[in-house]
């Protein structure tokens, strides 16, 4: 080929891949096989807190506290009501026309008393249900497996910090395949590690509300990451061939975008994406934690006189148990952060914050939400998924959550519609011109739910939910509309091309 024609079809590919960068939604359809769908999880819709024999969980514990410490003291006692409601919420679904329901499973519905030695019948059947229905409306199950709500009794013992926790896991995890691994063929062991392990047990924000930072979530992670390896062998090892389901785990994190193209910062943009995602995907592909993860928790430690590390380590045994357990891996997406490396070391610091060595931040001026954390920036959305499909080569990906909240729950959410529009353009781009390899995306959320320490205040549902009314009656907003069109049309846009 003659070298200007060369020359001129990388000016067009560039300017190309320029254009299609960002800004300007991608006008193509979404494959055939991807898959569109909604989801929610167990306390923060179900309500029934304690009804037909469920225990106490973390989160009855934590909202019954007097003072409360969630905002107007709000609790998921009744929450949407959707241990009553559960067929309205798959009319809900059907409506949107969506492939799949991604819901969580409350532990102590089914084990009471946390532990294996009691089964709950009624709250064995009301997920039976909920997945005959559901099956029945041709929509498949996606069933996590925690999502946040531990029975306290397990909690009272240290929850994930202690490391019995992992066998008790492993027992909750087997009731769940035994009593629905016939109908269930897509499992998600764990919601967001970094949300139980660093904001709950270092920052003390979720799970028991104790902190030990730079302690307890490495602790945690070191526990959830072996006893998601253990569930994941014990269905390969006695679920698999009969059931032929896939286990995966959700895995949350901002896009972390170089503050600066310096060097520097683009190594503190590394630092820190490996500090969130790494943690957990880097020993799952690899069987261990990141190299400048273990170097940076092994160095501070030493230099604060610990005589072992913060961060535990896995045994070669567990190297080989955990490497390689994950069938997909979900990642949970809202929103992106700038970095730059920390100014100072304070190495009495003891913290994850510190062991990451950079500082992260939201500027005031990207466009909000109803969440203080969440800024929209739908570019991090591509950024990320290329990340990570450059970072972990042949791991299958789906988007397990993705959502803009606002705080009045208004049924012209325009700016919701957007949110989602110009994120799935960015997903699509990742996928066209990246060659990321993902196969659905989860819309969070199906309800306006309870949402946590925040309480009702924050809203992301694509049905609004009235808490005043005893009924919870739930309506379509403008969002819902969209999103049932993009579902049925797989895309983002009035025409596409195919
Ligand atoms: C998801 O977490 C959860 O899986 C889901 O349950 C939740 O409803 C949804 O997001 C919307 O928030 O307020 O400063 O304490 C997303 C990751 C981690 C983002 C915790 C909010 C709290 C920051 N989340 N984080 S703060």
């Amino acid at each position: 080929m003659a070298l200007s024609s060369v020359f001129f079809i990388s000016i067009l590919i560039s300017y190309y891949s320029v254009k299609s960068y960002g800004e300007e939604l991608n006008t193509k359809k979404f494959p055939k096989d991807f898959m569109f769908g909604a989801a929610t999880a167990s306390y923060q819709v179900e309500g029934a807190w304690n009804e037909d024999g469920k225990g106490e969980n973390n989160w009855d514990h934590i909202t019954h506290l007097v003072p409360s410490p969630i905002l107007n003291n709000d609790t998921g006692d009744i929450a949407c009501d959707s241990y009553h409601k559960y067929k309205e919420d798959v009319s809900l679904l059907k409506e949107l026309g969506v492939d799949f329901y991604r819901f969580s499973l409350s532990w102590s519905r089914i084990l009471p008393s946390g532990f294996d030695n009691e089964v709950n019948q009624l709250g064995v059947e009301y997920y039976r249900n909920l997945i005959k229905e559901l099956r029945a409306h041709n929509i498949t199950p996606v069933v996590t497996i925690f999502h946040w709500d531990l029975p306290q009794t397990i909690q009272d013992l240290g929850g994930l910090q202690n490391d019995f926790f992992i066998d008790r896991y492993v027992d909750f995890a087997r009731v769940c395949f035994r009593e629905f691994g016939e109908e269930v063929k897509y499992w998600i062991t764990f919601n967001e590690p970094s949300s139980i392990c660093y904001l709950g047990y270092g920052r003390g924000w979720l799970m028991g509300l104790a902190s030990s930072p730079g302690i307890g979530e490495y602790l945690c992670d070191h526990n959830l990451l072996r006893a998601h390896a253990k569930a994941w062998r014990m269905y390969d090892d006695e679920f698999r061939k009969s059931q032929n389901g896939v286990v995966g785990i959700s895995i949350s994190g901002d896009w972390i975008e170089p503050s600066t193209d310096s060097s520097a910062d683009l190594e503190a943009s590394e630092t820190l994406l490996q500090f969130t995602f790494g943690l957990y995907i880097h020993p799952i592909v690899h069987g261990d934690y990141p190299e400048v993860v273990r170097t940076n928790v092994d160095k501070r430690s030493v230099l604060q006189g610990f005589s072992q590390s913060r961060l535990p380590r896995f045994t070669q045994e567990e190297v080989q148990l955990i490497r390689g357990t994950s069938d997909f891996i979900g990642i949970n997406m809202y929103t992106t952060s700038l970095v730059t490396p920390r100014g100072s070391d304070n190495i009495s610091d003891i913290s994850f914050e510190a062991d990451t060595g950079v500082t992260s931040w939201k500027p005031e001026e990207w466009e909000n939400s109803g969440s203080s954390w969440l800024k929209v920036y739908p570019k991090g959305a591509r950024q990320l998924l290329k990340w990570l499909g450059s970072n972990y080569k042949g791991v299958k990906l789906i988007i397990t959550e993705n959502g803009y909240s606002d705080n009045n729950g208004t049924l012209e959410d325009d700016k919701r519609i957007s949110y989602y529009q110009r994120y799935l353009s960015n997903i699509r781009d990742a996928m066209e011109f990246d060659g990321v390899d993902l196969f659905g995306y989860t819309a969070w959320s199906l309800l306006d739910n309870f949402e946590w320490i925040s309480g009702y205040s924050q809203k992301f549902g694509l049905y609004q939910v009235d808490f005043n009314s005893p009924n919870r009656t739930r309506t379509a907003k403008k969002s819902a509309k969209w999103y049932s069109k993009l579902t049925r049309t797989k895309c983002i846009v009035d025409d596409c091309t195919e």
